[in-house]
């Protein structure tokens, strides 16, 4: 068995948890934040039987869409009369960052 862990982006997450759904995959949806961004992310659990890791991980890349993103510099601490233009800088996120990790063991209790 292996549980894959992906980081997505909250507009793709439903459609990528319905689809596993439609195909019989389990999941959990877990809210996180990107490290980098600070912005809100939706991290994924998904357990599947080692024969189901390509169809899992293929509904994430077509569910799962790269987008823009701007972060705004902090400004820095500014002298009397200096002044600051914070222009927002462009970052590429996603489709999906995916670990898959064997797992030891599985219960449900
Ligand atoms: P964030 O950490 O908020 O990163 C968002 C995007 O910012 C990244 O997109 C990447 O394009 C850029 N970025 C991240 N760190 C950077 C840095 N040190 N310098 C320059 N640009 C940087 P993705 O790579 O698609 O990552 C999307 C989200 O996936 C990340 O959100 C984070 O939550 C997660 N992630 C990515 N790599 C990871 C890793 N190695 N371990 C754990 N989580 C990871």
């Amino acid at each position: 068995m292996k549980l894959i862990i992906a980081v997505v982006q909250g507009e793709d997450a439903q459609r990528a948890v319905a689809a596993l759904t439609d195909k019989g995959v389990s999941s959990t949806r877990i809210s996180s934040t990107g490290g980098f961004l600070q912005q809100g992310n939706v991290t994924l659990m998904i357990g599947v039987d080692d024969g189901q890791v390509t169809e899992a991980l293929k509904v994430i890349h077509d569910n799962c869409h790269e987008r823009s993103r701007y972060l705004s510099p902090v400004p820095p601490l500014a002298e009397p009369g200096e002044f600051f233009m914070a222009f927002p800088v462009e970052v590429e996120v996603g489709g999906a960052t995916v670990f898959v990790m064997s797992v030891d063991s599985f219960e449900k209790i």
